[in-house]
């Protein structure tokens, strides 16, 4: 059975109690109602990307504060991993920017970075792009755990803010993932301009998959001087807890990330977040190459709510079973 958009509109635009009060009986019933998963983020390859996001600082085709890097040592890379994992994170994540994943040496180092986190003992995430199944099947081997590959918002909108990679060309790279055995993580970003309309479209595209994405990752659109959101207004807090609140409905056993945006959001907005069933943030002051809340105010935030760090095997063993009677515990619980 899949998700139809009234269906989705109708959760979306339920009383803020009622649809709090469904997204709650969904997340005690399938996560740790306590337990928040942290990520650290590592740009491993920054900046000069041929991808024309317009939301994205890294483009090349924007002139923003980024320096461009090339692809990091090992060594500097594990550094930092380390320092993620005394902090408390229990899932690493490389990204890169490139518009696919790259032959030959820089692959191979990649591959070999991320056999190096895998043995600290954090769960290794990677996002560099368009990916081959046959690549997806060496990152795996290699011992990464998941991809990361956002839809970002509506197959309509999607035409608006990046010209140069199509969103069939993302649905072929998240199946190539799936295929070779890594978890999924996909979701999107809102603040570009979309309608909610194009969020919840987007939240269709996710929960329909099957199985659906093991985390989902909801951004606030972080707006860069330089690239054609700079001026973007804020999105409104309401209804980025009804996105984050349906989001855990549609998807009982995802881990709903709270991810980019999180400086301009206030405690107590934070806080609804995690009422209505966020359940994951990045942890660290930095994201890809902007700010993230440095770690010491989310750790205490944390203890001030009561709520504990999910250690990684925890959280998979949670959120890992098969999805496909998920529509049908959503329409349990309505
Ligand atoms: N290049 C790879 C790709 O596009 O899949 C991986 C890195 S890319 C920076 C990962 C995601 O970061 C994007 O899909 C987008 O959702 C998010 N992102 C990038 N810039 C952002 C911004 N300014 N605000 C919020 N999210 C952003
Ligand atoms: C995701 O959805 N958000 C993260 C992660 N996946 C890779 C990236 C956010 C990037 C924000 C802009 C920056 O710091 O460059
Ligand atoms: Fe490149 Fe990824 Fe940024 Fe798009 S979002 S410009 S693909 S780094």
């Amino acid at each position: 059975m899949k998700y139809q958009k009234q269906e989705i509109e109708e959760i979306y635009n339920l009383p803020i109690t009622t649809l709090i009060y469904r997204a709650q009986e969904t997340h005690h019933r399938h996560q740790d109602p306590s337990g928040v998963q942290t990520c650290a983020l590592k740009s491993i390859k920054t900046g000069s990307c041929p991808e024309d996001c317009k939301y994205c600082p890294q483009s090349a085709h924007y002139n923003t504060f980024v320096e461009s890097e090339r692809l990091l040592d090992i060594e500097s890379i594990l550094d930092d991993a380390r320092q993620a994992a005394r902090e408390g994170a229990s899932r690493f994540c490389m990204g890169a920017a490139w518009k696919c994943v790259p032959k030959g040496e820089p692959f191979e180092k990649v591959l070999k970075t991320t056999s190096e986190v895998r043995n600290l003992g954090m769960e290794v995430c990677c996002t560099l792009g368009s990916m081959t199944k046959d690549q997806a099947s060496r990152l795996k081997e290699a011992g990464c755990t998941v991809y990361n590959h956002n839809l970002d918002t509506s197959r309509d909108f999607y035409g608006e803010i990046i010209t140069t990679r199509s969103y069939d060309e993302r649905l072929e790279t998240i199946q190539n993932a799936r295929e070779a055995g890594l978890e999924i993580c996909s979701g999107g970003i809102l603040g570009m301009g979309e309608e909610v309309s194009d969020r919840l479209e987007m939240l269709r595209e996710l929960a329909n998959m099957n199985p659906q994405p093991e985390s989902v990752p909801i951004n606030s659109l972080v707006p860069v001087e330089g690239t054609p959101m700079a001026d973007n207004e804020k999105v409104d807090g309401i209804e980025f807890v009804r996105i984050i609140a349906t989001t855990r409905i549609l998807m009982p056993k995802a881990m709903v990330r709270l991810s980019a945006g999180r400086t301009e959001m206030s405690d107590e907005l934070q806080t609804l977040c995690f009422l209505a069933g966020a359940n994951s943030i990045f942890l660290g002051d930095r994201l890809l190459t902007t700010e993230n809340p440095q770690s010491t105010e989310d750790l205490a935030l944390l203890k001030k709510l009561g709520l504990h760090l999910l250690d990684p095997e925890k959280a998979r063993t949670i959120h890992r079973s098969s999805d496909v009677e998920s529509k049908e515990l959503a329409s349990i619980e309505a």
